[in-house]
């Protein structure tokens, strides 16, 4: 599954365009441009596996990096501290990743 069948690839790509400089990024305006704030758990489960390269089961800090790329290859690599600031919102239980059942793209967090 890519993640254009699960969201708009116009929509991925302004919501990557409208983060492209440095130290811009924010997961939640982010989220709610790709559309992911209106999909149903079980499809932002889906993206969320996209997201986990090596199927783990968890998000790690290496993926996250790297998560704009997982919805374009045009996406840029996150810098450390977009990456920790993305990790400490979505890593509710602070063993350093994010797993399957937090959901970023909530209205919780
Ligand atoms: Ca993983």
């Amino acid at each position: 599954m890519a993640m254009t069948d699960l969201l708009s690839a116009e929509d991925i790509k302004k919501a990557v365009g409208a983060f492209s400089a440095a130290e811009s990024f924010n997961y939640k305006k982010f989220f709610e441009m790709v559309g992911l704030k209106k999909k149903s758990p079980e499809d932002v489960k889906k993206v969320f596996h996209i997201l986990d390269k090596d199927q783990s089961g968890f998000i790690e800090e290496e993926e996250l990096k790297f998560v704009l790329k997982g919805f374009t290859p045009e996406g840029r690599d996150l810098s450390d501290k977009e990456t920790k600031a993305l990790l400490a919102a979505g890593d509710k239980d602070g063993d350093g990743k994010i797993g399957a059942d937090a959901t970023l793209a909530s209205e919780s967090c």
